[in-house]
């Protein structure tokens, strides 16, 4: 170490937060840098030049000679870096792998994709809000049946792919469903939250997001959601009402 804290670039979402907690697990100093993705801040050619997909996380990172983007690269670059939470017997590191993959690939689009369409307005577009509702509900049964066998999502040990999916899973409730319903899941998100690291993570987020989160949102006019939401004059109006001004 050379004493400069790495600096995480984010928000208080899910991406963002696994990234937090495997900061905290391995005690790596950092900083938190709020990005303003309501004022469209991650566009900035500032931004871009971190990121050039315009998102958060980005973690620039002294011990790396390029700012990292990607949620997924850079759990794994702080688990190789780290030597921590991604197991050396091939076996068992390919199914941290095959876990977190299962998270970047279809828990964050599909659960993304389900609360989008979450917002517009009752029955305004039955096939598409079915169609992400159903694919997220399908995604949260495989984690329960896993979970059900498994202590930890890569098997016997706490890897990156529980950092990577407990996030994504708090938005159960907000998808409409009872947490009664997946138990296995229901105790995983217990364990997962309720490590000192993970708490640590959660405060640390609060302290540094939520109150830039709760004030950016409440300024965000229609055309800045439009523009956060990819939403143009062509596509139906939303019901920005479920997040404009609280969580
Ligand atoms: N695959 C990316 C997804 C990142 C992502 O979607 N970030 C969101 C916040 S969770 C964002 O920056 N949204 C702003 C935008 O899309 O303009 C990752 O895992 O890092």
């Amino acid at each position: 170490m050379n004493g400069i804290n790495a600096t995480l670039y984010g928000v208080d979402s899910p991406n963002v937060v696994k990234v937090v907690i495997m900061l905290e697990e391995i005690a790596k100093p950092y900083d938190l840098r709020f990005v303003s993705v309501f004022k469209g801040e991650q566009f900035t050619p500032e931004f871009l030049a971190l990121n050039p997909l315009g998102k958060v996380p980005v973690l620039v990172d002294p011990e790396l000679d390029r700012p990292l983007a990607e949620s997924g690269a850079i759990l794994l670059w702080l688990a190789e870096q780290s030597g921590r939470f991604l197991p050396r017997a091939s076996g068992a590191r390919a199914e941290v792998y095959q876990w977190l993959m299962f998270q970047m690939a279809n828990v964050g689009p599909m659960f993304g994709q389900c609360s989008h369409f979450r917002m517009l307005p009752k029955g305004s577009q039955p096939y598409a809000a079915g169609r992400y509702q159903a694919q997220a509900e399908a995604l949260y049964r495989i984690l329960d049946d896993r979970l059900a066998a498994n202590e930890w999502l890569a098997g016997g040990v706490y890897t990156i792919s529980d950092m990577a999916t407990k996030p994504w899973t708090d938005y159960l409730e907000r998808h409409g469903l009872e947490p009664l319903d997946y138990p296995a899941l229901t105790a995983w998100r217990q364990r997962v939250s309720t490590r000192p690291a993970v708490m640590r993570a959660k405060q640390r987020v609060f302290k540094a997001f939520d109150e830039h989160s709760r004030r950016s949102r409440e300024a965000a006019s229609a055309a800045d959601l439009d523009r956060l939401f990819g939403r143009t004059a062509a596509m139906p109006e939303l019901d920005y009402s479920s997040i404009m001004g609280k969580k």
